[in-house]
């Protein structure tokens, strides 16, 4: 291990110990990998629920990018913020690395992730507070819009209040390290309540407007709003898993981007919604975990979820196919798995 990432792995346990500082119980093993075999012949009891906010290392965050990844160079590259602006601005890595360094988890969600969908993942991001930013080229009143230019030739543009709202990064570190090139090398911008479309990696321009502006995927029917649906997905059992007759270990995530996740309920074939236990850091904009214990009897049984936020919506079943649903808005449909129990 590199001492940069023996580092890296060291700050994003400190954060972990934060979480079990505000409630949570000791740490115990890890979420089992991936590609763990099941046979129908020998099932095994799946992993307990992890006891501590789970980080998606580095590697394991998906990615969504349009086109090509671009090569930016570190060296040549420039963040330019103009437009109704008093005074604009441009940024070198120098400039971005001296404003005053924060490091927060966050949850980023694609609003293509199909109900149930791995394109989630949570992380810790590094980088500094775009207000700094935004007091030092002093934002016009007339601004409606900002307009965001990247390497890559992505566009896309949101409505001032979600540029201004507290807890705006803009972040160059992921885990600990530098911002891999797939995930937006040198620089990308992070917009609480947003799905990944509103926020551009390999970010070169803000530019604040009084015009319309539609972005690439906007341009392509998918959501201008773009704000996080209240959703949940069930990690274990997995689809289709062979699983022992028993005390089943039943957990998952949930996430709605600012609003809080108050409650998260599971429920086996047409049975009464149970209710599972949260496990939440002290921000919505981290996922919460949840878990639930089935005493499951042998059977095929379809297991579903339901979360519900703060601002009391409860997710429900929609109309569309489970592949087709996300379009344009992304989805709030509840997540089910089919698993068989072996006595
Ligand atoms: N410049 C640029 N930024 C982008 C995109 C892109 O294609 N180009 N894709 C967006 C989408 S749709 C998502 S979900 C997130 C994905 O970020 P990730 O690849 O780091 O997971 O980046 C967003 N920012
Ligand atoms: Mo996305």
């Amino acid at each position: 291990m590199s001492d940069l990432t023996r580092r890296a792995f060291l700050k994003v346990a400190g954060l972990a110990g934060v979480a079990l500082a505000s409630g949570c119980q000791a740490a115990g093993p890890a979420e089992a990998p991936a590609d763990q075999a099941s046979s129908p012949r020998a099932p095994q009891a799946p992993p307990s629920p992890p006891t501590e906010i789970l980080i998606t290392p580095t590697g394991e965050l998906y990615t969504q990018s349009y086109s090509k990844v671009p090569a930016v160079d570190g060296n040549s590259w420039r963040l330019k913020v103009h437009g109704l602006v008093r005074q604009a601005a441009e940024l070198d890595m120098d400039a971005m690395r001296a404003f005053p360094k924060v490091e927060q988890v966050r949850t980023l969600e694609c609003i293509g992730n199909p109900v149930g969908g791995p394109l989630i993942g949570n992380v810790v991001w590094g980088g500094f507070e775009a207000r700094h930013l935004w007091d030092q080229v002093g934002l016009r009143p007339e601004a409606v819009k900002a307009r965001f230019g990247a390497a890559d030739g992505y566009e896309t543009s949101v409505a001032m209040q979600w540029i201004t709202q507290p807890g705006v990064l803009l972040a160059y570190e992921v885990n600990g390290g530098p911002l891999p090139r797939e995930h937006g090398f040198p620089l990308r911008i992070l917009m609480p309540g947003l799905y990944g479309q509103k926020m551009p990696k390999w970010i070169t321009e803000i530019e604040f407007i009084d015009r319309p502006h539609v972005g690439y995927w906007e341009s392509r029917g998918w959501s201008e709003e773009g704000t996080v649906q209240t959703n949940s997905i069930i990690r274990r059992p997995r689809e289709l898993e062979d699983l022992p007759a028993g005390a089943l270990p039943v957990y998952g995530v949930a996430f709605a981007g600012l609003r809080r996740i108050v409650k998260v309920e599971v429920r086996v074939d047409d049975g009464e919604w149970q209710p599972a236990v949260l496990m939440q850091a002290d921000s919505p904009l981290v996922w919460t975990q949840w878990s639930f214990s089935w005493d499951a009897p042998p059977g095929r049984y379809r297991v579903a979820v339901r979360a519900t936020d703060e601002e009391g919506f409860v997710q429900s079943t929609g109309s569309g196919t489970v592949l087709s649903s996300a379009f344009p808005d992304g989805t709030s449909d509840i997540h089910d798995v089919v698993v068989n129990v072996y006595g």
